[in-house]
């Protein structure tokens, strides 16, 4: 852990998480995932878990099947889907992001948008650290799942 302090809101102490992780365009994704991984160990994370699938369009139903385990506080779903000359881009992009919002929405387990979506992969390797973002979206929404069971108690 750094020495900065931890907002409350970004506290990962006590905290359990899901990484899952698109192979596709795995130069991408595997920076991804370091920058997720960086940001949950200096969050204090608890512990986390990385999983694997073979590309964004697998992300939601793997995301689906962790949150059944109802082991995690939040799942972080990590790709990069880069326009090539076909309309495939457009699927798999499209679904992912619809497929990972219906994961959330369905089970109330918060799932971060880690999937970048991108012309050309020098500009995905641009934004690689989405996945930061998406580490510190994953624990700011436990939190906020804490904090509504927290009022909801009192
Ligand atoms: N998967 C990605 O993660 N990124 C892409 O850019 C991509 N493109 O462009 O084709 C991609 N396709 C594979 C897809 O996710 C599925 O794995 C495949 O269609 C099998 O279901």
């Amino acid at each position: 852990m750094s020495n900065q302090p931890i907002e409350w809101e970004h506290d990962a102490r006590g905290l359990k998480f899901a990484i899952v992780v698109a192979r596709f365009n795995s130069v991408i994704t595997e920076k991804l995932l370091g920058a997720a991984s960086e940001a949950l160990k200096n969050a204090g994370a608890e512990d986390f878990e990385v999983f694997r699938v073979p590309g964004a369009f697998e992300l939601p139903l793997a995301a689906k099947m962790l949150a059944e385990t109802r082991a995690y506080h939040a799942i972080i779903a990590l790709g990069a889907v880069i326009r090539g000359e076909t309309s495939h881009f457009d699927f798999v992009a499209a679904e992912a992001a619809r497929g990972l919002q219906q994961v959330a929405l369905d089970s109330g387990l918060p799932v971060a948008f880690g999937v970048l979506t991108t012309d050309t992969l020098s500009q995905a390797n641009a934004r690689v650290n989405r996945g930061h973002d998406a580490a510190m979206t994953a624990i700011e929404m436990a939190r906020f799942g804490h904090s509504v069971a927290a009022a909801a108690r009192s």
